[in-house]
Order: structure tokens, then C-alpha cells, then sequence
């Protein structure tokens, strides 16, 4: 692990009681640098909430009044991207500063991978430890777990998130719908009684619980596509599992069990400054809100679950309001990728929808290369230090370790996160643009290019295509919802931007 510090915590600022605020003298004097800082940052990742899934984004059948509070007090983005529209190749990003399509195995992972992040490269949680912050994680990772032979569940899980930067661990190993159905705390499962072990397989089935394929009569949600496992409380899963009873979740009390954890990792210990990353559940599949939010939104349980979602976003900001730790404290708010509505669970969400419009007015959504597969809804807040508004800058979660390490002073070693920009002056809302170009990316195979407005969709030679063979070009200043194929239109400018997306995608470019 790279731990490179050009000012440390302790040196700076071990003085000052109750932490949190340092604000140092900008160490080269370019004018328009922000002043280092180190404030406490909370970076939450919802998993596959959509554009338009809340009220500050224009949803009117889904009540998130935290939500809303949060856009009102803080700088809303209304052009910010997740690099892919898949989970894991996001988060992948989001901690590595590099674009997840650069590196083979970055695809959405079972729940049995290993670890995909190499420890001996610098990450954002790496970074902000270097700068003497408590680093944590809360929720779902999805980025493997263990060396090249996977976890193991029955004894230490190494490496993993301690591995990478993170000082506490509480995860969730891949998603909801994947085993095994168990959290993982620091390098163990939590609850786990060892007379009971856990076997977890992706290729034959084991164990004698039943599947959801044998007996469908067993399920309490249907199933549309997959997800025909072992059942784990009702529900059945991708993968199977054996043991480890005592430590299953409870799909109802997840959002419940998370949220406290994530506020005994705020309140735990005010003596450094603190990073956490909360990464929920919600709203991804199996959606199964707690009792106390079935029916709270107009829009089925899709709704609900982000209703819950928005719940948990009230407990953090209660519990820095407590703290009095508000106004030394920059909450992020965001999401991993696009939405979905049947993503596998027939669980309604289309038949409920009753007229919402989870990516607004974008094309797309989820596992897609337009703009709904990657623009995500992004609120940051500082109270007193960022401005509220609304800012059009193109920013992406790719650009957290540069931006961060400018934030904190940190140098990032050459070569590592190559790909993210420091656009910490358009985060904090001291410029309105940040990149002229983006590259997006459908989680899987196909890439595409934002240059200003512009956007190139490269052409999809697959013979079940999903994009045009001859490539996709559009004019997002006239026509956001990509309607309007320009590309044998703007010949000069899609073979200007299709020769600028081969030379990004060279190693060693961005
Ligand atoms: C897909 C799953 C989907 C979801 C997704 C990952 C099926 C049919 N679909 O393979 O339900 O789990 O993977 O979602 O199995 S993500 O948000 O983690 O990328
Ligand atoms: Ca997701």
C-alpha cells in the first residue's frame, strides 16, 4: 500500500480539537486554486438511481425531501457522469481514478471474484488516508474480494478493502441479488458461526436449500430473467450458497442495518478528519423496502425503495447536524449508474411506473451508452463553502482522486489514476466547466465520446447490435434525448470525434 503524504494531518493541524476544517495556504499561489482543505467528506452512491428518480431532478411522484434539501443547500450537476453504465466497472473508477474499459475483468463480477483493484496502486480512499483521514466504507462494493483463488468466506477475506485504503469495512460483497447473502466486516463475515460455514458456487448447484429454478411455488418475487439460485428469505438469487444462516441478511431491514453503520462510522471518533464512503442498496434489485416505506411513493416499489433511499440520505444529515459537523463536511450525493426498471424480479415496476420518468429526459437508462446509462444525478454540499446552485460543468466520478488529492494536498504518484482530472474548482463551484471531453461507456463493451455537447457512439459491429453499424452522432445543445443521428450528416465532425475516441482509447491517453 502507497501511503505518500505531502502534508500530514498530524503535522498541520494535530492541534485543532475538533477537526474536520484546515484550511492551509494554497501551496503554489496559482491564482484560482482553492486553498487545501480537509474537510470530512461523505460520498454517498446510490445503485442505479436514475437522472430524473428525485424531486430536485424533476420527479414529482417520488417524495425525497432530504433529497431535495440536499440540492437546495448544495451544487446540483446537471452534466456529471459515472464512467460506465454497470456497477462494477463504476465503482472500479470511482476509487481508481481509471477508466474501467482500459483493464480486462472490470465487467459486472459474481459474487465470488477476486479482488479486481491492484492494493499497490493509489486510490481515492489511499489518497485521503495519506492526508490522515479515517477511511470507510459502508454498503456495497462489487469489486471482488480475496486473492487470484476468490474469498474465503470461512476465514480471512484478504485482500480486499482494507487492501486498498479503506481503515473500516462494512460490505455488502456484490449485490442484493447475488450470493453469498452475507455482509463482510473488515476481513470477516459478520455473525458467522464457524459450526456453520459457508460455501458459496457461480457454476453448479450445491447444498440441498432449494432454488428458485426447482420451485418457483417457494418465491415471494417472481422472476422475469435469471436470478434462479439458491432462495435466500424467499427470494432467489444468482449463484448458490450453503451455511451461514446465522449471518444472512434480512432483505427488509438492509437499508436499516447500513444506515447505522454508517452513522457509527461519522460519530465514532471526531479526532481526524473522516472520509465515508456509504454505498447503498437502494434502489437496485431485489427491491424490498422495510414495512414502514411499502406504498410511500406514487410509483410502486421501485418508488418505495427510494423513498427508503432518501430516508437513509436524512439519517447522515441528521447525524451531522448532531455532530455539528454540517459546515466542515462536503456530502456527495450520486449514483453508480443509470436506472432500470425489470432488471430481472417481477417485481411491477413497470406496470406501477404510473408516468414517472426515471431518466428524465434522457435517452436510455442502465447497461446503455446513452446519456441515461451514465449521466447520474450529482449534489455536492459544503455549507459555507460552496455556493448552491446548479452548475452544467461536464464532471465525471472518475476525476474523485485528482480532484480530492488537490483538495488535500496529496500527489499522486505518476502514472496512477490516469485518467481522472482534478476538477475540484467546478466541484466547488469556482468555475462552471471542467472537461471538454468524456468518455462513456456502456459497462460493457461499447464506448462512446463527449466533446462539449457533441457525442460520438462508436459503430456496433456486433450482429445483434443495439446502435447503429455506421456509428451515432449527436448534438446534446439541441437534442438531449438523442434523437437525431447527425452521422452521415456532420461527416468532419464525427471523423473528428471517432479519431479523437481512438487516440483516448490508447494506453497511457486520456
Ligand atoms: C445483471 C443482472 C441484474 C443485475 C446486474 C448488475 C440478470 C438477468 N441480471 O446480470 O439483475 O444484478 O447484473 O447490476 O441476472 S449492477 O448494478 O451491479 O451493475
Ligand atoms: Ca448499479
Amino acid at each position: 500500500m502507497l501511503v505518500f503524504s505531502k502534508i500530514t494531518y498530524a503535522k498541520t493541524a494535530g492541534w485543532l480539537a475538533g477537526l474536520a476544517l484546515v484550511v492551509l495556504p494554497a501551496a503554489c499561489g496559482a491564482s484560482g486554486t482553492p486553498p487545501l482543505a480537509t474537510p470530512n467528506i461523505v460520498l454517498i452512491v446510490a445503485d442505479d438511481l436514475g437522472f430524473g428518480d428525485t424531486g430536485c431532478y424533476g420527479a414529482t411522484k417520488i417524495p425525497t425531501p432530504n433529497i431535495d434539501r440536499l440540492g437546495r443547500e448544495g451544487l446540483r450537476f446537471t452534466d456529471a457522469h459515472a464512467t460506465s453504465a454497470t456497477c462494477s466497472p463504476s465503482r472500479y473508477a470511482l476509487l481508481t481514478g481509471q477508466y474501467p474499459w482500459r483493464k480486462n475483468g472490470t465487467g459486472v463480477l459474481p459474487g465470488n471474484a477476486a479482488l479486481i483493484i491492484d492494493p499497490r496502486h493509489a486510490t481515492l480512499p489511499s489518497i485521503l488516508k495519506g492526508a490522515g483521514y479515517r477511511t470507510g466504507i459502508v454498503g456495497k462494493w462489487h469489486l471482488g474480494l480475496g486473492g487470484a483463488a476468490g474469498p474465503d468466506w470461512n476465514g480471512e477475506i484478504k485482500p480486499g478493502p482494507l487492501e486498498v485504503g479503506f481503515d473500516y469495512a462494512f460490505i455488502q460483497p456484490a449485490t442484493g441479488d447475488r450470493v453469498p447473502c452475507v455482509y463482510v466486516e473488515n476481513h470477516r463475515v459478520a455473525g458467522l458461526d464457524p459450526l456453520d460455514p459457508i460455501q458459496v458456487s457461480y457454476g453448479q448447484p450445491i447444498g440441498d436449500e432449494p432454488t428458485g429454478r426447482a420451485h418457483p411455488e417457494l418465491l415471494r418475487l417472481g422472476l422475469t430473467l435469471g436470478h434462479d439460485g439458491t432462495i435466500i428469505d424467499g427470494i432467489s438469487r444468482i449463484g448458490f450458497m450453503t451455511g451461514g444462516h446465522a449471518a444472512r441478511w434480512k432483505d427488509e431491514d438492509k437499508a436499516d442495518v447500513l444506515t447505522k453503520k454508517a452513522v457509527d462510522f461519522i460519530t465514532q471518533d471526531a479526532r481526524r478528519p473522516f472520509f465515508l464512503e456509504f454505498a447503498t442498496h437502494d434502489p437496485h434489485v431485489p427491491r424490498v423496502p422495510n414495512p414502514r416505506f411499502v406504498g410511500q411513493s406514487g410509483c410502486g416499489v421501485r418508488g418505495d425503495v427510494i423513498v427508503e433511499f432518501d430516508w437513509s440520505v436524512g439519517q447522515i444529515l441528521a447525524a451531522l447536524d448532531q455532530m455539528k459537523l454540517a459546515s466542515n463536511t462536503i456530502v456527495i450525493l450520486t449514483s453508480d449508474n443509470g436506472p432500470v426498471l425489470d432488471d430481472g424480479y417481477d417485481d411491477r415496476s413497470v406496470v406501477d411506473l404510473n408516468g414517472h420518468t426515471p431518466a428524465g429526459h434522457l435517452r436510455g437508462g442502465k447497461y446503455s451508452v446513452y446519456e441515461g446509462g451514465t449521466r447520474v444525478p450529482f449534489i455536492l454540499a459544503w455549507p459555507g463553502r460552496v455556493t448552491p446552485g446548479v452548475s452544467a460543468a461536464m464532471v465525471s466520478l472518475v476525476d474523485f482522486p485528482a480532484s480530492f488529492a488537490a483538495l488535500t494536498g496529496q500527489v499522486i504518484p505518476p502514472g496512477d489514476a490516469s485518467d481522472s482530472v482534478n476538477v475540484l474548482p467546478a466541484l466547488l463551484g469556482s468555475s462552471r466547466t471542467a472537461r471538454d471531453q468524456l468518455v462513456e461507456h456502456d459497462g460493457a463493451r461499447m464506448l462512446a465520446l463527449r466533446d462539449g455537447l457533441w457525442k460520438f457512439i462508436e459503430p456496433d459491429s456486433r450482429a445483434n447490435r443495439t446502435y447503429s453499424l455506421a456509428g451515432e452522432l449527436y448534438d446534446l445543445e439541441q437534442d438531449l434525448g438523442e434523437t437525431n443521428n447527425l452521422n452521415s450528416t456532420q461527416r468532419e465532425r464525427r471523423y473528428q470525434l471517432s479519431s479523437t475516441l481512438e487516440q483516448t482509447r490508447q494506453p497511457g491517453k486520456r
